[in-house]
């Protein structure tokens, strides 16, 4: 099925310069960039972005990361996207992620793992609106 998932480079990837090289993966992978761009996240967009791991311990730092600097937001669209990018990113905890994939190729730590993918369709569409309100707004 042909789906559109929601990717974020994340500010560590971006601070780094593997913007080119970590959207090239996902192009030589067969996904459209059909939607991007390079955005200072306020933290209320990002709390409810995160919304459900609001009780964390780990919360507040995952704010004070994700807004310490630009991210690049960017729709990808292909078959079985949403599948095929979590893939392709890897699990969360870099040292855990299979090789080859973004996490464990660049990642830092749990924390600092250089890029979120949408984990189902029902979330894409969620974060596709709280990021790209633009493209509801008809
Ligand atoms: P995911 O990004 O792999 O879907 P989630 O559990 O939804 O994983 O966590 C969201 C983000 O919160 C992670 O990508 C990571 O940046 C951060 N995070 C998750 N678990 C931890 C942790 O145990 N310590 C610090 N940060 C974490």
């Amino acid at each position: 099925m042909e789906e559109r998932t929601l990717v974020i480079i994340k500010p560590d990837g971006v601070e780094r310069n593997l913007t080119g090289h970590l959207l090239k993966e996902f192009e030589r992978n067969d996904l459209r960039i059909s939607h991007l761009k390079t955005i200072q996240p306020e933290t209320a967009r990002v709390r409810k972005h995160y919304a459900e791991l609001s009780d964390m311990p780990f919360f507040n730092d995952l704010l004070t990361y994700f807004t310490r600097g630009p991210v690049v937001v960017f729709l990808a669209d292909g078959e079985n996207a949403v599948n095929r990018v979590r893939e392709l990113v890897g699990v969360t905890d870099p040292k855990a992620a299979r090789p080859n994939t973004l996490r464990r190729l660049y990642g830092i730590d749990k924390s600092e793992n250089t890029i979120h993918a949408s984990d189902s369709i029902e979330s894409a569409e969620r974060e596709t609106k709280l990021w790209f309100p633009e493209l509801f707004n008809a």
